[in-house]
């Protein structure tokens, strides 16, 4: 290489060096929360383990991301932990968890981190939105799932706290809610236009007339069929931050895409999303700059039919996740800034080399 070219070059990567505004990766913060008590299958709390293994941290650090990976959270299992009205599951289990949880999510924030919890079931979620809303009370939420998780207490059917976490969080709820045991730390957080859904398929009687009733916005898949994903996504952001700008909290269960694309979950449900509009969903999220926390939830290694079924589930987990983060599907994710040409002073030399 002669000296000349070589100098210019540098000279020339200085000066597109100064050009450039320094771009900031995300930092993150990875908070593992194996919370299993919200439902009754045995497995969802390896779920983190299957996200992790499948290679979430090496893709947000290929994104540019700076992460921090606190691990998993010890959730003491409360003893004696009867049900609550003869019905609901494991109240103070939950309780004590979504509390624990709640300080996590609270300090990574406070820390400057953008909090990706992975779980556990989706009871986490009132913890994790908890905690959120310490430091941006503000905040919107976009719930991506096939099932509202809006059940009270005392409307639920199975008992399971993974299909209520929403209702602790709604203010306009709180006359419709008794106090259970393990919970008296938690103050509603959210107002009911802070929240949309996107994905519902699977709805009780009772949820329908509080999401009807309380004027909560939803994007059902019949409404995706209907309007498109685009569309949804543009009324998603019109609803939540058309009158200003504010951080999203987005918790997404991974049953929101159809049991063809995530089989290894709890209560998969025909009918869901694509892998297009998940992705979809997640760039725009990305896009708008104020992501400030995701839950990923629902994963369930023990229930893939197979090696295969798991892997795929924690794979697209991983999809979702590295999409909020900035990965498109055109690529150029990553600083590239300089082609190699044959003609340049290294190769010819290498090449000469080679005749010799
Ligand atoms: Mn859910």
């Amino acid at each position: 290489m002669s000296l000349r070219s070589g100098f210019a070059r540098l000279l020339r990567k200085q000066a597109d060096a100064a050009l450039q505004v320094p771009k900031p990766g995300h930092s993150v913060a990875l908070v593992g929360a194996p919370l299993s008590r919200g439902q009754k299958r045995r497995g969802v709390e390896h779920g983190p383990g299957a996200i992790r293994g499948a290679g979430l941290t090496q893709r947000l650090l290929g994104l540019g991301c700076r992460v921090y990976d606190f691990g998993d959270l010890n959730f003491t299992q409360v003893p004696n932990d009867e049900l609550y009205n003869n019905l609901v599951k494991y109240p103070r289990s939950v309780g004590l968890a979504s509390q624990v949880l709640a300080d996590a999510v609270s300090g990574a924030v406070a820390a400057g981190h953008s909090c990706v919890t992975i779980g556990g079931d989706h009871s986490l979620a009132l913890g994790a939105i908890s905690g959120h809303t310490r430091q941006c009370p503000h905040l919107c939420v976009i719930w991506v799932d096939a099932h509202a998780d809006i059940n009270t207490p005392l409307t639920t059917q199975s008992g399971n706290l993974h299909g209520q976490p929403v209702s602790f969080l709604l203010r306009e709820l709180q006359d419709k809610m008794p106090q259970l045991p393990g919970f008296s730390w938690l103050k509603p957080c959210l107002s009911a236009p802070d929240i949309v859904y996107i994905g519902l398929r699977d709805v009780d009687p009772a949820e329908y007339y509080i999401l009807k009733n309380y004027d909560i916005q939803y994007f059902s898949m019949r409404d995706i069929d209907r309007l498109g994903i685009q569309k949804v996504m543009e009324k998603t952001f019109e609803h939540l931050m058309g009158r200003r700008q504010r951080p999203v909290h987005l918790s997404f269960d991974i049953d929101a895409f159809d049991p063809s694309l995530a089989p290894a979950t709890g209560t998969p449900v025909l009918g869901g999303l694509t892998y297009r509009e998940g992705m979809y969903i997640a760039e725009e999220i990305h896009n708008t700059g104020m992501l400030s926390a995701i839950d990923l939830v629902e994963v369930n290694p023990l229930l893939g039919a197979s090696q295969e079924e798991v892997k795929a589930t924690a794979s697209l987990a991983v999809d979702v996740i590295a999409t909020c983060f900035g990965q498109t599907r055109e690529g150029a994710h990553t600083v590239f800034d300089e082609l190699p040409t044959p003609s340049s002073p290294d190769e010819s030399e290498s090449e000469e080399q080679v005749r010799i």
